[in-house]
């Protein structure tokens, strides 16, 4: 083929390409989706079982835990801590097993904030 095109290039010999425009990408950091473990309430659970579980599993003091305790038996429910998914499933595994080895009906779940 004669007449080669000049692909890419503004002049003859191949430079004329670098046209001083500045592209920049920005970089949206993601934050990791965050999870809502609860603590259910029921007619059966002693309360200090519970209290215990809130120190234990959730790192409260013991006032906290009592208060905590008492708004999940008053509401029915509340949130207990919110963390990674990871963290999140962790947390509510220990509650269940703990509170199923124990023999009570104890609930703890988990929901996407
Ligand atoms: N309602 C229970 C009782 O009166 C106490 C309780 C509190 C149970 C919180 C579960 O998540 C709970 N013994």
């Amino acid at each position: 083929m004669t007449n080669t095109p000049l692909a890419m290039t503004d002049r003859k010999d191949g430079t004329g390409n670098e046209t001083g425009v500045v592209t920049k990408t920005r970089t949206r950091t993601q934050r990791p989706p965050l999870y809502k473990v609860l603590l259910l309430n029921d007619d059966y659970t002693p309360m200090e079982f519970v209290v215990h579980v809130l120190e234990r599993f959730f790192g409260l003091s013991h006032a906290q835990a009592f208060e905590l305790m008492l708004t999940v038996h008053k509401k029915g429910l509340a949130v207990v801590g919110v963390f990674s998914f990871e963290v999140a499933e962790t947390k509510v595994a220990q509650v269940m097993d703990f509170a199923r080895r124990h023999q009570h009906p104890l609930q703890c779940t988990m929901e996407k904030e």
